[in-house]
C-alpha cells in the first residue's frame, strides 16, 4: 500500500467475521475496563483502557504505518509524548543535545522541568551545523533532540548526517516531525530512532483535538516507551483517537493544498516591498533550500517572516486580517497567524530568543487550505492598512 492508501485503510479494516458488523469507520470504544470469563485470562487481550483500547490501538497502527515504523503510540498531547520519551529513556545527570530553535513549550519542558527538577542537562546548539553537535557530545550524552523544519524560524538540520554521527557515539536521535508531517518527511527512513508528533497539528488537521504520537521501529525503545505510556498514563482518549483516525484520512490531500497555498503566500510576501525577510524552505532564497529538496518531499504549510516594521505595526497587521485567526497552534484547515515572541515562544527568555534570531516582531503563519486568492487579497489588504 502507498501512503494515501495506508492513511485510509491501516488500522480500520472492516471486521466481517466473528460477529463483526463490518463497520467502515472504527467505533469509539468507551469502556474503561474489560470483563473476563476467567480471572487470569483477559478476553480478547484487553484488560484496562489505559493500557490498551481498541480505538487508540487502531490509530497507533495507522500512525506507525505513516512513518513506516514498526510501532506507534498515541498520547494526550505532543508534550505528553515528549515527557514520556524523557521518562522512559533518561536519568539524572544524562546530557541531551537539542536544536536551539524549538517550539517554546518543548524548551520550557526541557529547561524548567527536566533540567530544573530532574538534573537532566540540556545543551542547545545550532543543529544546522554538524560541528556544533559534534563539539557538544560528552561522555554522559544520551540523546539528540531535533525539530526540522524548526518552530518558528523554519531552520533545517540534516537528519541523515546527524543520525550517522549520533550512532557512531551510541546516541539516540529524536525528531519532532510535526511541521513536515509524515507526508513530506519520514525521519526514521533517514536514520532517526524516534519520531514524535503533536497530532494536534497536521495529523488531526481540524483544530479540534489535542494529542501526541511517538513512532519507533526498535523493539527495545518501543518496550521502554510503551511501559511508560501505561505506567505514567498520558494516553490519548478514545474520542480523540477517533478524531485523529478520521483526520489522517485526508492528510495527503490537505498537505498538498497547504503547500500550494504556502508557496503562493511565501512568494507574495517575498515580493512585497514592506517585507524584510521570509523563512520558507520552498523558496530558492532559503539558505537550506537544497537540503529541503533532498530530505523532504514537499515544504509544508508553515511560513515565518519579518515586516519592515516594529512590534506595534506587526500586531496591527495580524489583527487586521479577515481570514487568518490570531491564534496559537497550526496545521488545521483554517489559516492561523501569530507573533511567536508574544505567544507560542513567550516562555523563552528574551536573551535566548535573540540568540537564535527570533525577534519580537517575527510573524508566523500556518497557511490553511482556503482559496488562494482570498488569502493573498486578505494579506494585501492588511499590509495596506498598516503601511
Ligand atoms: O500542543 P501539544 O500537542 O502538546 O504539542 C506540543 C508541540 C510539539 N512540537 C511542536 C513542533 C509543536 O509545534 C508543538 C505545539 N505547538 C504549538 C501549539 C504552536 O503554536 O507552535
Amino acid at each position: 500500500m502507498r501512503f494515501e492508501t495506508r492513511a485510509i485503510h491501516v488500522g480500520e479494516e472492516p471486521n466481517l467475521k466473528d460477529g463483526g458488523y463490518g463497520d467502515v469507520a472504527m467505533p469509539i470504544h468507551v469502556a474503561s475496563t474489560y470483563a473476563r470469563k476467567e480471572v487470569d485470562q483477559p478476553t480478547a487481550g484487553y484488560e484496562y483502557a489505559r493500557t490498551d483500547n481498541p480505538t487508540r490501538n487502531a490509530l497507533e497502527k495507522r500512525l506507525a504505518s505513516l512513518e513506516e515504523a514498526r510501532f506507534g503510540m498515541a498520547f494526550a498531547s505532543g508534550l505528553a509524548a515528549e515527557t514520556s520519551i524523557f521518562l522512559a529513556l533518561l536519568r539524572a545527570n544524562d546530557h541531551v543535545i537539542a536544536f536551539d530553535d524549538l517550539y517554546g513549550g518543548s524548551r520550557r519542558l526541557f529547561s524548567q522541568v527536566f533540567a530544573g527538577n530532574f538534573q537532566i542537562h540540556i545543551q542547545y546548539v545550532d543543529a544546522r551545523h554538524l560541528s556544533q553537535i559534534e563539539n557538544a557530545i560528552q561522555p554522559h550524552t544520551r540523546m539528540i533532540w531535533l525539530e526540522t523544519p524548526t518552530n518558528p524560524l523554519m531552520k533545517l538540520c540534516d537528519i541523515r548526517a546527524i543520525s550517522e554521527l549520533a550512532h557512531s557515539h551510541g546516541l539516540i536521535v529524536v525528531v519532532d516531525n510535526t511541521f513536515a508531517s509524515p507526508y513530506f518527511q519520514q525521519p526514521l527512513k533517514l536514520g532517526a530512532d524516534i519520531v514524535v508528533h503533536s497530532t494536534t497539528k497536521y495529523l488531526n488537521g481540524h483544530s479540534d483535538s489535542v494529542g501526541g504520537a511517538i513512532m519507533v521501529s526498535d523493539e527495545t525503545l518501543y518496550r521502554k516507551i510503551k511501559f511508560v505510556q501505561n505506567a505514567a498514563g498520558a494516553i490519548l482518549s478514545p474520542f480523540d483517537s477517533f478524531l485523529v483516525l478520521r483526520g489522517i484520512k485526508t492528510l495527503a490531500v490537505r498537505m498538498r493544498r497547504h503547500e500550494q497555498n504556502a508557496l503562493a503566500v511565501a512568494r507574495f510576501l517575498e515580493k512585497h516591498p514592506r517585507v524584510k525577510q521570509v523563512y520558507y524552505p520552498g523558496l530558492a532564497s532559503h539558505p537550506q533550500h537544497s537540503l529541503a529538496c533532498r530530505q523532504m518531499s514537499g515544504f509544508g504549510g508553515m511560513i515565518s517572516f519579518e515586516l519592515d516594521a516594529d512590534v506595534k505595526q506587526a500586531k496591527k497587521f495580524v489583527e487586521s486580517l479577515r481570514y487568518f485567526a490570531v491564534a496559537e497552534s497550526l496545521g488545521g484547515v483554517e489559516s492561523l497567524i501569530e507573533l511567536p515572541a508574544l505567544m507560542t515562544h513567550a516562555s523563552i527568555p528574551r536573551k535566548e530568543r535573540e540568540k537564535i534570531g527570533l525577534s519580537d516582531a517575527l510573524i508566523r503563519i500556518s497557511v490553511g487550505i482556503e482559496n488562494t486568492e482570498d488569502l493573498l487579497e486578505d494579506l494585501d489588504a492588511a499590509l495596506a492598512t498598516v503601511f
